[in-house]
């Protein structure tokens, strides 16, 4: 519940505090885009951990090709960090180069 405070100042006079409501930061997850990763591949990356039906997830991953980097998702800490993380282990076990990075918002 928010609540808002009396303050007193140097001054005397009493001023009350905004209610502070605490917004959890959020965190976007990168894609980056490498010369070697199939498109298939980062399609299949795509739709299995971000949900993506095949549209969006060749034009994400055509938008990565041509950009560099594109924004796949925007997540809590704890879900970014899990998506990073799953990104770079299924990558890895495939041994493609494929980056996945996050960024507070
Ligand atoms: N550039 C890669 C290719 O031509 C495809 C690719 C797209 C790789 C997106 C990574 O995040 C990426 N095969």
């Amino acid at each position: 519940m928010a609540e808002h405070h009396d303050n007193e100042q140097e001054s005397g006079t009493v001023v009350q505090s905004k209610p502070k409501t605490k917004r959890p930061p959020l965190y976007k997850v990168l894609l980056l885009n490498d010369d070697y990763t199939p498109m298939e591949f980062v399609v299949h990356i795509l739709e299995r951990f971000f949900g993506m039906n095949s549209t969006q997830a060749f034009d994400i991953m055509l938008t990565v090709h041509k950009k560099g980097v594109a924004v796949v998702g925007v997540f809590s800490h704890e879900i970014a960090e899990t998506k990073v993380a799953q990104v770079m282990d299924f990558s890895r076990r495939h041994q493609h180069p494929l980056q996945c990075t996050m960024e507070k918002e």
